[in-house]
């Protein structure tokens, strides 16, 4: 989740003010404005960094992975929430994929109208491919949502071979209808296919554009997303992953080809209470009773000081007295079908002895 504090929203608003005049740049747009309009701004926002593990095989978890991304200035604001869905090693024997939705980007202007909104899809990968679901958009069993908008064009790698060259996988753009103030798409679909080995790592970049006219001028807003799949690199000690206090989701496949092993490393401070609590994603079905993951707990001495072993109605947490200070190992591994899994860590003592 990035939501912009007052000061980025300043930043960005500063920055804005100095984009030369000689980037001036023109615009066609055909629906509601007769002939090509004049940018005098683009803002391109900060990327938001969007990262998933990539499984070995069948990604199944219940309900879809939110990105929730914000924008407002004085004169337009901008929400944009996209999710990610199962990972499917071999969908339609075509390989593995993925669902991306737009669940919704809404855009509303203070004084003025919205003029467009498009989102592209681009990776530099070139075997990758897309499909935007729903293309008949404007059928009548359509199922995305537009209000104050229409579909402008639209184009994807999986229909559109002449795209092979092309970094742009899928691009989806409408235009407004009237004038509107306000602006929704919503309940869009993209399947993107991978198209490559486990061991590869895929980076997406998911831009949304909007075009308004604030009441004296034409402005874009570009809003990058950042999407990174791919597999981790923390099967050791040595190469234990970072993590912080709080959520942290995973996975791992005990198949020998799998994923058999994470290692996180934590830095704790002396003195304090420390909670590890192991769980899987809500909803999600256990297949196997008293059988799933382990998880050891190691001190800055790479020395075992707490384990626990986590399936149905067992133990799901321990709790760790942190002396000395310094990085902190813990291991999790031992599960017989692929699994995702969650590591909360959190502090019940400070290292000041006050109860948190
Ligand atoms: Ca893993
Ligand atoms: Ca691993």
């Amino acid at each position: 989740m990035k939501k912009l504090n007052g000061r980025e929203v300043k930043a960005l608003f500063v920055l804005s003010i100095v984009v030369p005049i000689g980037v001036l740049a023109t615009f066609r747009l055909a629906g509601i404005l007769q002939g090509p309009i004049t940018i005098s701004e683009t803002i391109t926002l900060e990327p938001v960094i969007w990262k998933r593990e990539r499984p070995y095989l069948l990604w199944r978890i219940p309900g879809n992975h939110l990105l929730e991304v914000n924008h407002s200035t004085h004169e337009v604001a901008l929400t944009e929430v996209l999710w990610v869905s199962d990972y499917d090693d071999n969908w339609f024997g075509r390989g593995p994929a993925t669902d991306f939705g737009i669940y919704n980007i809404s855009v509303s202007v203070q004084s003025g109208f919205v003029c467009s909104v498009k989102v592209d899809f681009d990776e530099e990968y070139p075997w990758s491919f897309a499909y935007i679901h729903h293309s008949e958009i404007n059928a009548p069993n359509t199922t995305i949502v537009l209000a104050n908008l229409k579909v402008d064009k639209m184009i994807d790698r999986g229909k559109n071979p002449q795209l092979l060259r092309d970094n742009t996988k899928a691009s989806l753009s409408t235009i407004s209808i009237g004038k509107p103030n306000r602006v929704l798409l919503a309940n869009g679909s993209v399947l993107y296919g991978y198209n490559s080995p486990y061991n590869h790592t895929h980076q997406i970049q998911i831009a949304t554009e909007v075009v308004y006219f604030n009441g004296t001028v034409y402005k874009k807003i570009v809003q990058p997303v950042q999407f990174t799949i791919g597999p981790d690199n923390n099967n050791s000690l040595e190469d234990a992953e970072e993590i912080g206090f709080g959520i942290h989701e995973a996975y791992l496949d005990g198949r020998a080809e799998g994923d058999l092993v994470d290692y996180y490393k934590i830095w704790l401070e002396q003195g304090q209470t420390i909670k590890i609590a192991l769980s899987y994603p809500e909803g999600y079905d256990i297949p196997l009773i008293g059988i799933g993951i382990e998880m050891c707990v190691y001190n800055p001495n790479k020395q075992i000081v707490s384990s626990l072993l986590y399936g149905k109605n067992t133990t799901t947490q321990v709790t760790v007295n942190v002396n000395p200070a310094g990085w902190w190992y813990l291991k999790t591994n031992f599960v017989v079908s692929p699994y995702t899994y969650i590591i909360e860590t959190f502090i019940v003592t400070s290292q000041n002895g006050e109860q948190l």
